[in-house]
């Protein structure tokens, strides 16, 4: 028996559009009314302000732990922003600005994160999923309701976040095989922010390009600069139309940067550099896409003042109608009243601290 080549395709496009001072391949750019492009921008800058102002809430003792997402608005916005109002969102737990997008009202975010699942209420009118925090467990999930939409010939496509930690995952690998062989309208895009807590991107796989994993299940992957709101919208545009067409699922790798804390139990101090985070600042996704936007004078800086205050005025109301929320909220303690009949000592205990430290954060 001969020794044969099988010929596997296996190129990988990279996309980027817009450069890093902004400017712009024209003839890539997606075509976009003015409209949903300051749409665009007013989603990076809200999310960005208000991601900003939990970090502040959180280090003052308000709310509990979060995952910030500064620095990968364009890889969020870019994707979501491609679907329509009835399609699925299923997100990991970095996903803010896909779900403020999507309408998820700041003060339902602040309260969850104030620790009360209340504010984990998905409005009626948007097909999402809860925050996801066992990475990946979101994937077979996003595989599942691919399936469902298949199956009863629904025109409704699936758009799932996750990073590039998740891709070491068993469940990346099945839901990729599963959408592969059965052809769900899913678009998996994967954040690759280039760390997963401490774990570099280097260390989290011997692949050149994330994006590359498709290949193996015969399915398209595309590699996007991720800090480029224009790169990530036209991969998913073409991803969302495939998918809707019946063409099944493909992996959109965006190539970004967490430039916060991995959670605000993190201090990244410890596993990388001051340079490594400044070389990113300086690709910042907001000011790449906002420099474009003035050029073409459908921004000023004085509408960036506006816009700037308006937000604060939104994030404010925000946090008071969470605080008033929350006081209105049962007991905290009374998380302690359903898990078991008889509280174990260390639960106990927990219990016991919890009680003392009243009135301590107020
Ligand atoms: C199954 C599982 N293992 C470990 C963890 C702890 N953990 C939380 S986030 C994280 C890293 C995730 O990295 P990545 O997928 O790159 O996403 P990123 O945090 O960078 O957005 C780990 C290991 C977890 N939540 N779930
Ligand atoms: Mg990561």
């Amino acid at each position: 028996m001969p020794r044969e080549k099988i010929n596997i395709p296996c190129e990988i496009d990279h996309l980027s559009i817009l450069s890093e001072d902004g400017e712009a391949d024209e003839e890539l750019v997606p075509d976009l009314a003015e409209d949903e492009l300051l749409r665009m921008h007013r989603s990076m800058l809200l999310t960005r302000r208000f991601d900003e102002r939990m970090l502040s809430l959180q280090r003052q003792g308000q709310i509990g732990t979060f995952a910030p997402v500064s620095g990968q608005e364009a890889s969020q916005i870019g994707a979501i922003s491609a679907l329509d109002q009835e399609d699925w969102l299923v997100p990991a737990f970095r996903e803010t600005a896909a779900m403020l997008w999507r309408g998820t009202p700041m003060a339902g975010i602040l309260i969850f994160n104030g620790g009360y699942n209340e504010g984990g209420r998905i409005p009626d009118d948007q097909n999402d999923f809860p925050i996801a925090v066992p990475v990946a467990s979101q994937l077979p999930h996003a595989a599942g309701i691919g399936y469902a939409m298949k199956y009863l010939d629904d025109d409704r496509v699936v758009m799932t976040f996750f990073g590039d930690g998740a891709t070491s995952e068993g469940d990346f690998h099945e839901s990729l095989n599963f959408a592969g062989v059965f052809g769900v309208p899913v678009v998996f895009v994967c954040q690759n922010n280039q760390w997963a807590i401490s774990t570099p991107r280097e260390r989290q796989s011997k692949s050149k390009t994330l994006a590359q994993k498709a290949v193996a299940y015969g399915i398209p992957g595309i590699q996007v600069d991720g800090n480029d709101v224009f790169a990530v919208r036209v991969a998913a545009n073409e991803a969302v139309e495939r998918a809707r067409e019946g063409d099944g699922p493909t992996l959109i790798e965006c190539v970004t940067y967490r430039l916060s804390v991995h959670t605000t139990a993190d201090d990244p101090s410890k596993y990388r550099s001051e340079e490594e985070v400044e070389e990113w600042e300086a690709r910042d996704p907001i000011t790449r896409f906002q420099s474009y936007l003035i050029d073409r004078d459908l921004l000023t800086e004085d509408d960036i003042e506006s816009l700037e205050s308006e937000i604060k005025d939104e994030i404010d109301d925000a946090w008071d109608e969470a605080k008033a929320t929350m006081s209105d909220l049962g007991d905290p303690d009374d998380m302690f009243d359903h898990v078991y009949a008889e509280l174990p000592p260390y639960v106990q205990q927990q219990r016991e601290n919890r009680e003392a430290s009243d009135g301590e954060d107020d």
